[in-house]
């Protein structure tokens, strides 16, 4: 199949899901179990269907497209991501590999290729964790590690819970668990993604071979103070919960800095209460998001972070809670499958080198347990999570030829 038909074919689908946004304009924003979700759901189950695929969706919300094999009783090959955004966020960060998977399937149709186990497309509905905070819950979902009660817990900034989100979307969220895919039921993830950071760009490479995902732990931190008259109350008489939470949150990027490795740490919400300019906080909670490919780092940086809350808390006579979101090791991914991509790209003549990829992914959890690999293109400019996020759709062309591939050769063991 010539490399324009399958650039036209993936340019098609990812203009289509452009539409799917809540903040039309003004970048994709498109958060689990929301209206924009359902609807990017049904185009990709269209999608799926005409490329010859058996949809189903899941508990969670995730979908799936399946290319039944020879053995359905083997373990599986699964490749996909996530087809939910960030807010304001980019055209392409997770569903382009959505988009990906299913031109993979065409292919392998076109290919004519037997395979001996099934071929399983997947749309992951919750990566980001923008909504409640959390992460890889469609793809936690399908591990068996996400319960009715962690539904429960996690709610978003409206004060709902995944729970009650879930069923207003149509699901039942008793059912969590029948999402969990039986043990050794998939024998490998694939997921193609871009880079969302300046590498590939930057060099001017086709392609990037990822060795490894950073590992990633997300706090939301409350700090208690008392609210107070802005002009009368005299400051040492205060418990001002910014003044507190400022001689925290001006730390922690110095911490991040000094490991000197690439770890990083990152501060990306902060809200006062009650937020009237002529009064003293009473109280403010921000996010803490620190990632690092060693996991040392990450815990000594958390610990910096919970004594300095310790003294500040303290000194202001108030007190703070440290409400831990998400915790995830570093992981390394498939030497093997790496290997096979790399010496495919050779033989293609296309550049490619390996890198460690500073974002997290469905492939983050999911390659805690099951053999995976990923495949980047190049961001423009290395920008994402943000409306100007860009990949050319001849870059997707390429790697999902690479991609096919690779899984042609597992399909057909
Ligand atoms: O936050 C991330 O690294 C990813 O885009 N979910
Ligand atoms: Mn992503
Ligand atoms: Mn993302």
């Amino acid at each position: 199949m010539g490399m324009e038909k399958i650039t036209g074919r993936i340019a098609t689908d990812l203009e289509g899901l452009k539409q799917f946004t809540a903040t039309p304009g003004d970048g994709c924003t498109r958060l689990p179990f929301t209206k924009e979700a359902r609807d990017a759901v049904e185009y990709l189950k269209v999608v799926m269907t005409e490329a010859g695929l058996e949809v189903h969706e899941d508990a969670a919300g995730n979908v799936f497209g399946i290319m039944k094999g020879e053995d359905e009783s083997a373990p599986c090959v699964m490749m996909g991501s996530h087809y939910d955004s960030v807010r304001n966020g980019g055209d392409f960060d997770g569903i382009a590999g959505v988009v990906c998977a299913i031109e993979a399937a065409r292919q392998l149709r076109e290919r004519g290729i037997a395979p001996k186990r099934n071929f399983v497309v997947v749309g992951f509905c919750d990566e980001e964790g923008m909504r409640f905070g959390t992460g890889y819950f469609g793809s936690g979902a399908m591990l068996g590690n996400r319960d009715v009660e962690y539904c429960k817990k996690f709610k978003d900034t409206d004060g709902i819970s995944i729970y009650d989100a879930m069923k207003g979307y149509g699901l039942d969220p008793e059912k969590i668990m029948d999402a969990k895919w039986p043990d050794g039921s998939i024998g490998s993830f694939l997921e193609l993604h871009i880079e969302q950071g300046p590498v590939l760009d930057a060099e001017n490479i086709e392609l990037g071979l990822v060795d490894c995902i950073v590992g990633i732990q997300r706090y939301m931190v409350t700090v208690h103070g008392r609210a107070d008259h802005a002009g009368t109350t005299p400051m040492d008489m205060r418990l001002d919960a910014v003044d507190a939470a400022t001689k925290v949150i001006s730390k922690i990027a110095d911490w991040a800095r000094e490991k000197a490795d690439g770890t990083v740490a990152t501060t990306g919400y902060i809200n006062t209460v009650p937020g009237g300019m002529n009064i003293v906080a009473e109280k403010v909670e921000f996010t803490v998001d620190i990632r690092s490919s060693n996991n040392d780092n990450i815990n000594d940086i958390t610990r910096r972070i919970r004594a300095a809350l310790d003294h500040e808390t303290k000194e202001m006579g108030g007190s703070y809670e440290m409400d831990n979101k998400l915790t995830i090791t570093p992981v390394m991914l498939s030497e093997e499958m790496l290997q096979i991509m790399e010496d495919d790209c050779r033989e293609k003549g296309y550049s490619c080198k390996r890198l460690a990829s500073g974002a997290g992914h469905d492939s983050l959890e999911i390659g805690q347990v099951i053999p995976t690999v990923m495949l980047f293109v190049p961001s423009k400019d290395g920008r994402s999570h943000c409306p100007v996020e860009f990949t050319k759709y001849s870059d997707f062309a390429k790697a999902s030829v690479i991609m096919t591939d690779l899984a042609q050769k597992l399909l057909e063991r």
